[in-house]
């Protein structure tokens, strides 16, 4: 996602993680604010063009050698690049980081013979964690066509913008009615709109359902299932006829309207589930 989605995405995790998770990342991020994951919620994206973060640059996605829009699925053997890694290695390597807290009660430590990492270490594992969980939800991080899509050139109310872009932003801050460079205002807002429908409004019948997939002891399949639903909506939402087909393109009328309620759909889940994610995380230290 672009900046907006990533600080919605952290903001509603803020509002449903337990006040035990909340001390715990406060303390870990230094930032006793309600801000503490909001305001490293695009962290990850600021330093994938750095000397220092190139390693991490392909952490963002996974590229579904599929044949959309006839064919969805994600295949880890054949679409995590062996070498770089992968949203699903990453979210998997970086959960398993934030829990080596020298703190921790059970001894994992001893048993795989993993030393306990530094503040700082931990501090980057969980920024990478909020960053990823966000990335895993937007459907055109799961494909490989165009790169994800930025190969194909369309029209967003007139503007000449690229297909991810599509997907990223515009989508998104047309939802909401524009966010008038105030991203933090606009996605606190958005963030809380969410927080109701998923307590007492459209989503709270299916928010439960939301974590069935999430399956603490085994991050790697739950990280695939986050990404094979991401990439479903390839072929339902976003490729709604052959990609080449798509260039050129204007989509913000009819394609906008199926897509933003999807938009908003991937952002709630999300949130939701980087809440519970970050709750089993620190019940497992505590
Ligand atoms: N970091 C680093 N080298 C960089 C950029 C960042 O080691 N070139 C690490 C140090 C901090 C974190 O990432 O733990 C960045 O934190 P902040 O968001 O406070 O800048
Ligand atoms: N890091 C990583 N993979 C790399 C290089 C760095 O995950 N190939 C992360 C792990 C540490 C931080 O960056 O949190 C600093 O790494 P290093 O100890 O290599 O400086
Ligand atoms: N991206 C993607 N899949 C790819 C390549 C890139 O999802 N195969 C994403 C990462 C960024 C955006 O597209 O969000 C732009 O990437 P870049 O700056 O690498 O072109
Ligand atoms: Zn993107
Ligand atoms: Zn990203």
């Amino acid at each position: 996602w672009g900046g907006f989605g990533h600080i919605t995405t952290a903001y509603l995790a803020s509002d449903f993680v337990s006040p035990q998770t909340a001390t715990y990342l406060q303390t870990l991020l230094r930032n006793d604010t309600p801000h503490y994951l909001a305001g490293v919620a695009t962290w990850a994206d600021s330093v994938r063009y750095t000397r220092w973060g190139r390693f991490s640059s392909d952490f963002h996605f996974i590229d579904a050698k599929d044949n959309p829009p006839s064919s969805c699925g994600v295949d880890f053997e054949r679409d995590c690049k062996k070498d770089r890694g992968c949203v699903v290695s990453a979210l998997h390597n970086y959960t398993m980081r934030m829990m080596l807290d020298p703190a921790k009660k059970a001894t994992l430590q001893d048993v795989v013979n993993l030393e306990a990492l530094p503040v700082w270490e931990r501090a980057i594992a969980a920024k990478f964690v909020v960053h990823f969980i966000g990335d895993i939800h937007q459907p055109l991080h799961t494909e490989n066509v165009a790169r994800g899509g930025n190969g194909i050139h369309v029209l967003f109310d007139g503007r000449r913008v690229n297909l991810h872009h599509v997907w990223d932003t515009s989508i998104a801050e047309k939802w909401v009615g524009g966010i008038r460079r105030r991203p933090y205002e606009g996605a606190r807002r958005w963030a809380d709109e969410l927080a109701r429908e998923i307590r007492e409004g459209k989503y709270a019948a299916v928010a439960g359902e939301w974590l069935r997939s999430a399956n603490f002891s085994d991050p790697h399949s739950t990280a695939m299932a986050w990404a094979g639903e991401s990439n479903a909506i390839v072929c339902s939402h976003v490729f709604t006829s052959d990609p080449e087909d798509m260039h050129d393109q204007e989509l913000g009328g009819e394609y906008y309207e199926k897509a933003a309620p999807v938009v908003e759909l991937q952002v709630a889940r999300a949130g939701y589930r980087l809440a519970a994610w970050l709750d089993m995380i620190v019940e497992d230290i505590l």
